[in-house]
């Protein structure tokens, strides 16, 4: 498996954040934008219109060079990801985001996640829990509720993989990390690949 990890530090909703590429040591702040709601039915992994008003970041992931998206809305926080790459890659291909809850530690049991696997764009339901390690499960088969969508495909024009993903700001779902005013919320994303 190849895993590269990004940190983001979103702060508030408002959100101020500091991106740290922890590969690269390279780090940048940025404010996350406040933008235009995405529809359910525009979450199919084709980067359109809807993110000429979110924050771009342009990172490496691993061995990629990748530009990450972010905005939210009212009710919802959206990430997309382009993860460029001159074929598509044998086997399984998927996008993930992890945001902490709240002990400052990421990427370990208890943190809430997103993931996608790359499909030709099909939506699918992207809330997961970490249960640590590399063991991840839907919200839905721990007890919990689906408040996350996600799409991701490999795009043989553009020559790069791409993700949208949309999740509620606050769902109440104890399986969810709660992003309220003012909150603080460190994120991680990257991708596997197997
Ligand atoms: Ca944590
Ligand atoms: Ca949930
Ligand atoms: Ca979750």
């Amino acid at each position: 498996m190849e895993r590269a990890k990004v940190l983001a530090r979103a702060i508030g909703i408002g959100l101020a954040a500091v991106l740290a590429i922890t590969l690269l040591a390279a780090a940048v702040e940025f404010t996350a934008s406040y933008g235009s709601s995405i529809d359910l039915g525009r979450i199919d992994g084709v980067l359109g219109s809807d993110w000429d008003d979110a924050q771009r970041h342009e990172c490496r992931m691993g061995k990629y060079a990748a530009e990450v998206y972010l905005k939210y809305d009212d009710g919802f926080f959206y990430v997309a990801m382009v993860i460029h790459t001159s074929k598509e890659i044998r086997g399984t291909f998927e996008a993930w985001v992890f945001f902490d809850d709240g002990d400052g530690k990421g990427y370990e049991k208890g943190d809430d996640m997103l993931s996608v696997v790359a499909d030709g764009g099909k939506r699918e339901k992207a809330d997961y829990y970490f249960e640590g390690k590399h063991d991840f499960v839907l919200d839905t088969r721990g007890g919990g509720e689906n408040n996350a969508t996600g799409a991701g495909r490999y795009d043989d024009v553009g020559k790069a993989y791409t993700f949208e993903f949309r999740r509620e700001l606050a769902s109440g779902d104890a399986k969810d990390v709660q992003i309220e005013d003012e909150a603080i919320v460190d994120i991680e994303y990257g991708w596997s690949s197997y």
